[in-house]
């Protein structure tokens, strides 16, 4: 396996989430970015949170992605070089990987360093003909890709996990616009997309019985107390999962359950009871919602792949050649930070 990464000043993570917490919480709703839940605990709580029975997205991609992977390394083709966006443990991409012809190489892109190289070297293991070369670097924001160590005839980006759900409308057709120059004309997008359904349904997904969930958002409270010198009392605040039919998304919120402060360092942050920090927006699309949202970035949906109740979604996309609008924020949660990574 050849790697690649270059280590960031020590205390700059820090100094971003720093700098995110406090712009976030005084805004006139306070808001975390939802890049901030993936510390080693929050990481595990996702763990369990996707094998959850309330939560279907998971085992509905991986039920689609069993049935259909053939098809979908039919459409990558040969000698594909396939950059995966938030590769975290590659389970989805494995699907894929058995599949595909003849590889050009695998670039797992992802934020949490560990989880990366862990992942690419047990790939390298699994994989020994492939070229497994992870960049550690937030996808969100743009980055060069390494070099394959032989030409590819195509490239191709997939973004499983519906987590392009987790971006604003001018977030993911920012994204998607970097997607479609980054794999250029005629390149491929390949991409788990979450469905429009009974709202009950999506609420219950996102406060399970068990409290999982709710443990995954507090969990944010607790890495500022740990990390930015906090002082939350987590026991005055509830999970709150609500379903937003105007913006088609689930929203996360942290609530107040009593009038207080907390502190971030010297800054103090006041609450009215019930005042909540948004921590996720988690949008759902129509599948004609999603082409045409799609197509502002200059992609174009050829194939999709659904299970039978059509829960869940799973989407080739190639990118044109023409001019295409281009969003001009960054995600809701996940930009800003980039980190570009040279060294094994
Ligand atoms: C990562 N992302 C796609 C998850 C979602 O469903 O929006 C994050 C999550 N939040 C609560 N449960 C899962």
């Amino acid at each position: 396996m050849a790697a690649i990464l270059t280590r960031p000043p020590p205390d700059l993570e820090r100094e971003r989430f720093l700098a995110d917490a406090l712009h976030g919480l005084c805004l006139p709703q306070k808001s975390l970015p939802c890049k901030y839940f993936y510390d080693a605990e929050g990481s595990k709580l996702f763990d369990q949170i996707c094998a959850l029975p309330e939560y279907y997205p998971t085992r509905t991609e991986l039920g689609i992605l069993r049935a259909h992977a053939g098809d979908m390394a039919a459409c990558l083709g040969p000698e594909t070089l396939l950059v995966e966006y938030g590769s975290g443990s590659s389970v989805k991409t494995r699907l894929l990987l058995d599949r595909l012809a003849r590889p050009s190489a695998y670039v797992p892109v992802d934020i949490s360093r560990e989880h990366l190289f862990e992942t690419a070297l047990a790939l390298g293991l699994d994989y020994p003909s492939l070229a497994v070369l992870p960049l550690w670097a937030d996808f969100s924001a743009s980055f060069a890709l390494p070099r394959p160590p032989w030409p590819a005839a195509r490239r191709a980006v997939y973004f499983p996990g519906s987590t392009i759900g987790n971006f604003s409308e001018a977030g993911a057709i920012a994204l998607m616009s970097g997607v479609a120059r980054l794999v250029g004309p005629g390149g491929a997008f390949l991409v788990g997309v979450d469905l429009k359904k009974d709202p009950r349904a999506l609420e219950r997904a996102y406060d399970d019985a068990a409290g999982v969930t709710a443990a995954f958002n507090l969990n944010l409270l607790a890495r500022m107390n740990s990390e930015l010198d906090a002082d939350f009392d987590l026991r005055r605040f509830r999970h709150r999962a609500v379903w937003t039919p105007g913006a088609g998304r689930i929203e996360m919120h942290l609530v107040s359950e009593i009038e207080q402060v907390a502190h971030i360092g010297a800054t103090e942050i006041h609450f009215a009871r019930g005042e909540s920090i948004c921590t996720e927006h988690s949008h759902k699309y129509t599948l004609e919602g999603f082409a045409r949202l799609a197509r502002r970035a200059g992609l174009v949906v050829r194939r999709v792949w659904t299970d039978s109740a059509r829960l869940f979604s799973v989407q080739y996309l190639e990118a044109q050649s023409a001019s295409h609008e281009s969003g001009p924020s960054p995600a809701r949660g996940f930009g800003r930070l980039a980190r570009r990574a040279t060294e094994p």
